[in-house]
């Protein structure tokens, strides 16, 4: 494994952060996440939507009245965005959409963010390619 950042700036920085850069250190297509387990319902989750391809759950710490994580139920090498390749082209675009069915099942008519945390820097921690779906209040701009 390759360390990207000390253990020593790993650990000055605050809790989300820190979770973040040592999921990070960690991270690769082989690794099964804390994801895998919500797929195969081995651990309970609240689903909002599911279909073939891919699921929604609320997040379990939430950051705004509606929190939903969107996956696609097959990671197939989709850690994070930054290693997608062409093959990923449909699942992608399928899971923007249902971010929208997801978004609309909600009732979020008047507005909502989709994020994804990419990386270290992105605040990712959870290395199986995941959209946040977030909305019930006004959000800020820019973020954090
Ligand atoms: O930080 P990133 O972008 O990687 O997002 C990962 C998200 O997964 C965070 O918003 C977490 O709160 C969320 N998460 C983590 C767990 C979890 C969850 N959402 C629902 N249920 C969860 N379970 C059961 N366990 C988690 N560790």
């Amino acid at each position: 494994v390759r360390l990207s950042r000390s253990w020593s700036s790993i650990r000055a920085q605050p809790d989300e952060e820190r979770a973040a850069a040592i999921a990070a250190v960690t991270a690769d297509s082989s690794t099964p996440t804390i994801f895998d387990k919500i797929i195969s319902k081995e651990l309970p989750s609240t689903v909002v939507y599911e279909d073939d391809k891919a699921l929604a759950f609320r997040d379990i710490n939430p950051q705004a009245p509606v929190h939903i994580v969107l996956i696609p139920k097959n990671r197939d090498g989709l850690t994070q965005l930054a290693k997608a390749d062409e093959r990923h082209k449909d699942i992608l675009g399928h899971l923007l959409y249902v971010a929208k069915v997801v978004a609309d099942q909600e009732e979020l008519a008047d507005g909502f963010r989709v994020v994804i945390n990419d990386g270290p820097n992105g605040c990712q921690s959870v290395y199986h390619l995941h959209l946040h779906i977030l909305g019930g209040r006004k959000l800020k701009w820019p973020p954090g």
